[in-house]
């Protein structure tokens, strides 16, 4: 009954942008989605902060780490909070507890005989702060994300001995073909450790931002474990005077592609040499692009999901990102195919299903739902919505979820102009299908209006207080005899005022 899942720690070289979102969003879903089914849960996002690709960005604008870590880490806090993330705790890889555990951790695999000292040759990506493998290298030594030309490194250091876990990895897919999904994600993960592994630096000799070797505290460990082990040491002490690892460990990722491997592959490594559970699972999402290009800080296109916020709310910015890409696929984003879905789906039908539900129970039953019987019709198209929903969220598949809970939207919609009310109005021609109209379309849209609430928690929570639903939870969905009083709202999704 607790469910714990993470998105992954970003780094504090520039300002966080609606690709970050993206992912914590998604956590956020699945988050709010475990709630509602009355599990225990624990949200984690944070700041990775240590490391290459924050120290040299330090070092371009003439900071220390530490200042510029100071001053984003708050700029990621403040995007999850303004994207509604509901994140139990919001962890920092300099505090203090992080970096304690990490050096137990570290210290546990050296003991268990998984790590040797020796020299490290290749090539080493800055940006990715990662050791490119020859098959691994863009034309002219260069990395294939950042395209920046390599440096060849050779140093003195301390190496994990990945090669060792090769077959246990082998085992670990193949007992839980779910472990890595969607499914050609595991093959990819899977293909790459089938092509043998080789052992991976632990620690950075010339580097001294990050967190000290235990036993050799010239060195400083790789940023990519100290990085991945946030996920295990933030249930030591995200919640004050408790350690919350027995009750929430193994964890869900959710994270896109750039990181495959380091999750997939070093991350459930690393935990059984420390002799700890692997993760339960990972979801690797895709790309969001604008044209065709990955919306990153590099290249500067980015989409900037606070100026969205600022100007059609929360909601949606999280309903446009799983709706217009399907989550898991690299996908397009716009400024118009944002206003497009935001005027004809939210607006148009979502928003004016809500105005017109909550208008006709006012104008012809004095704003009290009539008690009536389920049209057999209607109660056709819901039946088996709720499982089929969780399944769907089970397996983190967002959009296709999304999709199934905007049918019965669309379909309630349909029922309105089927059923004609206003018609059955004139003259109180058939007073008792006026009711059970009415009745069954309260139903219907407080039952999508739940399924919906993990998506569009703002609009979900005016909407069900309206609807004189109070309960939030999947097990509280029953149905209602009627009587509920309601209430008017202005427009859930008003109509878009150019920009000042
Ligand atoms: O890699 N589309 O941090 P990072 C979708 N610190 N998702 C995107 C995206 C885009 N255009 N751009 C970024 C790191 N992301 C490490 C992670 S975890 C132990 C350490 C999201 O700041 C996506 O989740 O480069 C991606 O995996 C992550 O940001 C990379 O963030």
């Amino acid at each position: 009954m607790a469910f714990y899942v993470t998105t992954p720690i970003y780094y504090v070289n520039g300002e966080p942008h609606l690709g970050h979102a993206y992912s914590t969003m998604a956590a956020d879903v699945v988050a709010r989605h475990m709630r509602q089914r009355g599990e225990e849960v624990f949200f984690l996002t944070g700041t990775d902060e240590f490391g290459e690709p924050v120290a040299q960005q330090a070092e371009r604008e003439g900071v220390t780490p530490r200042e510029l870590g100071d001053r984003l880490a708050p700029r990621f806090k403040e995007m999850a909070a303004r994207i509604d993330a509901s994140n139990d705790f919001f962890i920092r890889t300099t505090d203090e507890g992080h970096m304690k555990r990490v050096q137990e951790v570290v210290q546990r695999v050296h003991d268990n005989g998984h790590v040797y000292e020796g020299t490290y040759e290749g090539w080493y990506c800055p940006r990715c702060a990662d050791f490119k493998t020859e098959s691994e290298l863009g034309p002219g030594n260069t990395c294939p994300i950042h395209k920046i030309e390599l440096t060849r490194e050779q140093q003195q250091n301390w190496f994990f001995r990945l090669s060792a876990f090769q077959e246990p990895l082998e085992r670990l897919y193949e007992e839980r073909p779910d472990f890595v999904t969607p499914d050609f994600r595991r093959n990819e993960a899977l293909a790459f450790i089938r092509q043998g592994l080789q052992d991976v630096s632990l620690s950075r000799p010339n580097l001294k931002w990050g967190v000290p070797v235990p036993w050799d505290p010239e060195q400083v460990i790789y940023v990519w474990f100290d990085a991945l082990l946030n996920y295990y040491t933030a249930l030591s002490y995200g919640r004050e005077g408790e350690d919350l690892t027995a009750t929430f460990w193994p964890a869900f990722h959710i994270l896109a592609k750039d990181i495959l491997k380091f999750h997939a592959v070093y991350w459930p490594a690393f935990l059984m040499a420390a002799g700890i559970e692997p993760p339960r699972g990972m979801f690797i999402h895709g790309y969001l692009l604008m044209g065709e290009h990955k919306m990153s800080k590099s290249l500067g296109n980015v989409l900037d999901p606070f100026q969205v916020i600022d100007r059609f709310g929360a909601d949606a910015l999280r309903y446009y990102c799983f709706r217009e890409v399907s989550f898991g696929q690299d996908g397009s984003v716009s400024p118009a195919g944002f206003e497009t879905r935001y005027e004809t789906e939210l607006a148009n039908e979502y928003g004016n299903l809500a105005s017109r539900t909550l208008a006709m129970i006012e104008r012809y039953r004095d704003g009290t739902v009539p008690p009536a019987a389920v049209d057999a019709e209607l109660a056709e198209d819901f039946e088996g919505a709720v499982p089929r929903f969780s399944e769907l969220l089970d397996r983190v598949e967002l959009s296709q979820a999304l999709e199934d809970a905007w049918k019965l939207v669309r379909r309630l919609n349909r029922y309105v102009e089927e059923s004609r009310p206003w018609d059955l109005a004139k003259d109180e021609a058939d007073p008792e299908r006026l009711d059970e109209v009415l009745y069954n379309l309260a139903e219907g849209l407080r039952v999508t209006t739940l399924l919906l609430a993990p998506y569009l928690p703002q609009t979900s929570e005016r909407l069900l207080a309206a609807l004189g639903e109070q309960g939030r939870g999947l097990a509280d969905l029953g149905s209602r005899p009627g009587g509920q009083r309601i209430e008017r709202l202005p427009p859930l999704f008003p109509k878009i005022e150019a920009p000042a």
